[in-house]
Parts: structure tokens; sequence; C-alpha cells
């Protein structure tokens, strides 16, 4: 592709300075942080100060005032290196962070996007349930309105950001019998369930955020990929919610989520390009220095096959990213576009990944070379923030709303 179609001077030197740190910062403890499952909190605060955590927001409420495009380029760089890095910046902007810059009051943006566009804490997004996952209308969680309160009972599972997180978006029903109609949005906040990570690194938790009862992280899960993203359950046991932390009006909860998944898609899709990329360039690197039957097995007519392969489609993929982040920045509809783009994209980190490692042989099969970890990492590409199934489903309404109509 070529830069001149999308990019300004400022897109490239973002770039520049996110592939800096990614080499420097990130490269060296990639490996590391996915055998331990450790959530890098040094390089939260280190992206915190890069103004990598709220990259889209603008400046007066604390974020580095760049476009959407700027922010996909730091999420596929990122990915390119450590796809967990990648999911950490998008699920704490898009879900944790979005839903309050664009359905929040003046208060609301006020009171908590500074906090997280600068990466003083982490936020997240709770709308999956035990019950509802693709049918994320299925909601169980209640808020049962009492006076200035509201009582909120349910687990969300599956939530990026569940343990190590503070600030949470989350929904309830309000409204019992209205179907998605029924559904509303609340900010809730808890204190981190990493008091010492986040204190070693000096981030991670503000002392202002109330601690309301009954609100905590359950279990925190062991995935096979995204090891260094921080992945737990959401408990909520009687917790009262001031009125004035509800998100929106009472009612459009599930809309203003379909609403926020549909722009955090485009994020997933520059993650799993970035995945892609990333084991293609290994794959590329690998082939020229392994040698058999007497020669690097680049010069293998086989291997040509593969690469080219691996590098058109990857090639198709940049183009259906940039093209749907580039409608959603100028206001177009972007719904179709951003779904087909998660589809192809994650489905294309998968079958990428898969060459990369058969490329490498036994060595790839190793914690020796990060291929492995980059096909552990492409798999949830096509689970997360929408499976592919519901990607099929998003475009098909779109292609058919109009015959159907
Ligand atoms: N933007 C704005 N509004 C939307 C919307 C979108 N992208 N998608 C749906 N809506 C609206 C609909 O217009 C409808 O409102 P009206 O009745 O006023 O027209 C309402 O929301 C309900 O929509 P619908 O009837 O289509 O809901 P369904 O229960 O059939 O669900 C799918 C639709 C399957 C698309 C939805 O549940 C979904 O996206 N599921 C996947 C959830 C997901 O991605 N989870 C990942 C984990 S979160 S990180």
């Amino acid at each position: 592709m070529d830069d001149a179609l999308y990019f300004s001077e400022q897109h490239l030197a973002v770039r520049e300075m996110v592939r800096e740190f990614a080499r420097d910062e990130v490269a060296p403890v990639a490996a590391r942080c996915d055998a331990d499952a450790t959530f890098p909190w040094a390089n939260i605060k280190r992206m915190g100060e890069l103004g990598l955590l709220g990259v889209p927001w603008p400046e007066d409420l604390g974020g580095a005032g760049l476009d959407l495009l700027s922010y996909m380029i730091v999420i596929e760089e990122l990915a390119k290196v450590d796809a967990s890095h990648g999911l950490t910046v998008s699920a704490h902007t898009t879900l944790g962070t979005s839903p309050i810059v664009h359905f929040g009051n003046d208060e609301q943006k006020r009171r908590y996007v500074p906090i997280l566009a600068s990466g003083r804490v982490m936020g997240g997004f709770g709308l999956t349930e035990p019950d509802a996952g693709s049918d994320a209308g299925g909601t169980r969680t209640t808020a049962v309105k009492k006076g200035d309160r509201y009582i909120l009972n349910g687990v969300k599972r599956f939530i990026t950001h569940g343990h190590v997180g503070e600030i949470f978006v989350v929904t309830a029903v309000t409204n019992p019998g209205q179907g998605t109609k029924g559904i509303s949005s609340f900010i809730l906040t808890k204190p981190t369930g990493d008091p010492q990570g986040a204190a070693a690194a000096g981030v991670g938790h503000e002392p202002s955020l109330p601690a309301m009862r009954g609100f905590r992280a359950g279990k925190k899960e062991d995935k096979l990929g995204w090891r260094a993203s921080d992945t737990a359950e959401l408990i909520m046991e009687d917790v009262e919610v001031p009125a004035e932390n509800r998100l929106g009006e009472e009612g459009l909860g599930f809309k203003n989520f379909m609403r926020t998944l549909d722009a955090g898609r485009i994020g997933i899709a520059a993650l799993s390009l970035g995945i892609a990329e990333g084991a293609f360039e290994e794959a590329r690197k690998y082939t020229a220095v392994r040698k058999q039957f007497g020669q690097p097995i680049a010069r293998f007519q086989g291997v040509h096959f593969q690469l080219s392969d691996m590098a058109t489609e990857i090639e198709a993929g940049r183009h259906l990213m940039f093209h749907a982040a580039w409608l959603a920045q100028h206001g177009k509809p972007f719904g179709k576009e951003a779904a087909m783009a998660k589809l192809f994209c994650s489905e294309l980190a998968m079958r990428t990944t898969i060459k990369a490692l058969q490329l490498h042989g036994g060595y790839g099969y190793t914690k020796d070379y990060p291929v492995e970890r980059m096909m552990r990492d492409a798999k949830i590409c096509e689970i997360g923030e929408g499976t592919s199934e519901i990607q099929r489903i998003v475009i098909a309404r779109h292609l058919l709303k109009e015959v159907l109509d």
C-alpha cells in the first residue's frame, strides 16, 4: 500500500515513534510476559507518557489529540511485536474510554477521561456475561432504581482489565421485558486488583475514585494467547451506583455499546493485521538464513508461493482496515466495512501465523522463536469483540437491508 494514500507526515512520525518503542521496550519483555502471564505495568507507564493510552481523545480531556488513523497505526505497530500490548491499548481506549467520550455528559467526561487517557488507571467494558456472548442482548445483570441510586447485581465475563482496571462501563437491564431497549449502561469504579504491581510502576491506582462496595473482580482467566493482557470476571453484588453514573439515557445502553463495537472492530482488525505482519516478517527473515539441501530455504519455489500468498493477503487486509478507519474518521457509515476488516484480518492473522510457523519447521514450535506466540495470539482475534460468525451476520444484514426492506 502506498503510504501517501492514507498517511500524512504526522502519521508517519507517530508510526516511527511507536516502532521505536515496540522495538526497544516491548520486544525485550514480550516472551517473558507471555510465559508468566504478567501485566506489563512498566510499559503501561511508558505508554501513558508517550500518549499511547489516549491517542484519539482531545487534548483538553488529557488525550493526544490525534486522529483515528493514528490510533490504528499505534495498535498495528504494537501488535507486530506483541499482540497483548496492542490489545491493552485497544481495549482501554475503544472499549474502556470511548463510551464515556461519546455518550458521557460533560461532568462524566471531565471526571473520568483524563485519568484514563493519561494511563493513570486502566479502563474496561462490561458487556459479555456467562449467558450473553454473541447474544449481547441477553444481558442478565440488573439495575434497579432506588431513590437517587441504582442497585446492580450480576456477573460480567472475559472482561479485559477486569482484574487490573479501576473504571468500567457496564450494561444492565433497567426495564425488564423491553428486550434490548430495556438495557442501560453505567460507570462503575473499584480499586485495582494488583496494587503491588501498580505501586511498583507508579500508575494503575487513583485514590480519588470511589471503591464501590460489592463491585470486584472474580476469576482471572488463564488464556492460550494474549497472555500479557488482563482478562477477568467482574462481579456485582448489590452495588449502589449513584444515578449520576448512568451513561446516557435509560434504554440506550445496548445501542451505544453496539456503536462502540462497530469502531472496536477496526481496532481488532488493526491488531490482527499487526500480528500477521509480524509473523510474515519473522518468516521472511528466517527463510533467508535457514539452510536445507545446501541453500537457504527462501530459494525454493514452495517457499516463494507461501510468502507471496501471505504478503498479498496482508496487502488486502491493510486496504480493508485503513479504508474502514478512513470512513469512520470522515464521519461516513463504516459498520459494514469495519465488520469486513475485522473478519478478514482476524482470519488472515490465523492463516498467516500458521504458515509462518510451518516455514520455521520444528523450531517454530518452540519458544525460541516468536511465531508460536503469534499463532496463539491470533486465534482469539477470530472470537473477541464479535466472532467471525457475528461479523458475517453484521455484513449480511448490511448487504440485504435494502432488498429485504
Ligand atoms: N449501531 C447502532 N444501533 C444498532 C447496531 C449498531 N451497530 N446494531 C444494532 N443496533 C440497534 C438496532 O437498530 C435495534 O434498534 P431498533 O429496534 O431501534 O432498530 C437494536 O439495536 C437491537 O438490534 P438487533 O435487533 O439487531 O439486536 P440482536 O439482538 O438481533 O443482535 C447482533 C444483533 C447479533 C449484531 C449483536 O447482538 C452483536 O453484535 N452481538 C455480538 C456482540 C459482541 O461483539 N460481543 C463481543 C464482546 S464485547 S468486547
